[in-house]
């Protein structure tokens, strides 16, 4: 398992597009989220924290693009949170896709009634960039590349309450005031709180516990697009707001 994460975790440092990893080893999903948890304790032994949970593959529309047919997840570090500016010269294939982000104002203990422990809701974003080759890569693969994460941002939160409805809520994402993806929140799950009680069922399943101020990115409702440099990126998402990022 150390020897497959340092290879993931040396494409990232350096930039560099690696094989697939079931090209030449014997991965299966238990073992290849074994080689995700190893990867993320490569970022903490760098001193960065653990954030949140981001679940991928929630809709039909990214298994679709991706060629993968189940729901995965992974760990979101305080490295990955993007303010308003991101570099893109050391990533190596990055991606761009709007996502529906909770804020956890307590612990989830269980996977009942998870919906009350949300403080917030957001439009937000995530920044994708596989380590493989190609952006090519099997189930296992995108596990043990911890489901590609590699960086997300998150517009205003807002009080659940004041969210309202958010089942079937409009996305928008423009690149340069083109749009460039839209969907709705329906897309994920059926229901965007859906991903998150998934997110609770297999956080916990793996013995991780998700805490007090940790966000849960609820997976893409449309494809991802390719994100250049010197672009402007907005997503919105009806009665949420917008949020915004400029890469160079
Ligand atoms: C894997 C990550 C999927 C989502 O929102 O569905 C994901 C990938 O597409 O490379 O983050
Ligand atoms: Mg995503």
């Amino acid at each position: 398992m150390n020897a497959l994460a340092d290879r993931l975790d040396e494409a990232t440092l350096t930039g560099r597009a690696i094989p697939r990893l079931t090209d030449t080893a014997d991965l299966d999903v238990p073992a290849a989220y074994e080689v995700q948890r190893a990867l993320i304790e490569r970022r903490l032994a760098r001193g960065e924290r653990i954030v949140g949970v981001k679940m991928g593959f929630t809709s039909r529309a990214k298994m679709a693009q991706m060629g993968v047919d189940d729901v995965i997840w992974g760990l979101l570090t305080d490295a990955m949170l993007v303010e308003s500016r991101l570099d893109t010269s050391g990533l190596i294939h990055p991606r761009i896709e709007p996502e529906i982000a909770f804020l956890l104002d307590r612990p989830v203990r269980g996977t009942a009634d998870v919906a009350s422990a949300v403080g917030g809701v957001a439009v937000g974003y995530e920044v994708l960039d596989s380590r493989y080759e190609g952006f090519s890569f099997t189930l296992p693969d995108v596990i043990a590349d911890n489901a590609s994460a590699s960086g997300f941002g998150v517009g205003p939160w807002r009080r659940p309450r004041d969210a309202g409805d958010i089942g079937n809520l409009g996305l928008v994402m423009e690149i340069d005031g083109r749009q460039v993806a839209g969907g709705s929140s329906a897309a994920i799950l059926g229901h965007p709180l859906r991903a998150l009680t998934a997110a609770a069922r297999l956080t916990r399943a793996a013995g991780i516990e998700m805490e007090a101020g940790w966000i849960v990115l609820a997976g893409a409702a449309t494809a991802a697009v390719p994100l250049p440099a010197g672009a402007h990126v907005r997503v919105g998402a009806a009665g949420l707001g917008h949020v915004e990022v400029t890469t160079r």
